[in-house]
């Protein structure tokens, strides 16, 4: 049997992190989040691209551009979408999941879904804190999980 356990990499990564504004008090943290996993796992600030968008609506795009770059090993899409009175949370949580996976699948890099889609700020805020109860943190050692795994994968195919 042949077993690929998740894994940390074996090399130096280059991270893009794609952030929306919108609820910037809790999505901040998430960045937050991200960068303190990324650094205790030894990658640099200087290896890391942060890009802020206006919404979760625009994360696809800018992901997609970001990820046909060819300069990162993986985007990190981050964001909240709070439920509101209208059906407009389901557009916005709908099409930025969409779009994310789309954009993964195209382009052959680990997308990694940081959105939190939550119906209030009370329980976007408990996946914001501090430490392990923080998507960021969460999703940035996903990003290094699955990089590490697709280099196996493609290491046993050559
Ligand atoms: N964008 C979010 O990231 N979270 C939300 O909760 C949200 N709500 O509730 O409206 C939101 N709307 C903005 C949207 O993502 C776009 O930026 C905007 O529609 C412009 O395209």
């Amino acid at each position: 049997m042949d077993e690929l356990s998740l894994q940390m990499p074996q090399r130096e990564c280059r991270i893009a992190i794609a952030a929306a504004e919108f609820n910037h008090f809790i999505v901040q943290q998430l960045v937050d989040g991200a960068f303190d996993a990324l650094k205790r796992n030894g990658v640099p600030d200087s290896n890391i691209t942060l890009a802020w968008v206006p919404g979760a609506f625009e994360l696809p795009l800018v992901t997609d551009v970001l990820a046909a770059s060819g300069c990162h090993d993986a985007v990190i899409a981050l964001g909240a979408v709070i439920r509101g009175g209208t059906p407009h949370f389901e557009y916005i949580a709908g099409e930025c999941a969409r779009g994310l996976a789309q954009v993964g699948l195209k382009q052959g890099l680990p997308v990694i879904f940081g959105v939190l889609t939550t119906d209030n700020v009370d329980q976007a805020l408990e996946r914001a804190g501090s430490g392990t109860g923080n998507k960021g943190f969460d999703t940035a050692v996903a990003a290094l999980q699955m990089i590490a795994l697709l280099d196996r994968i493609r290491a046993e195919k050559n």
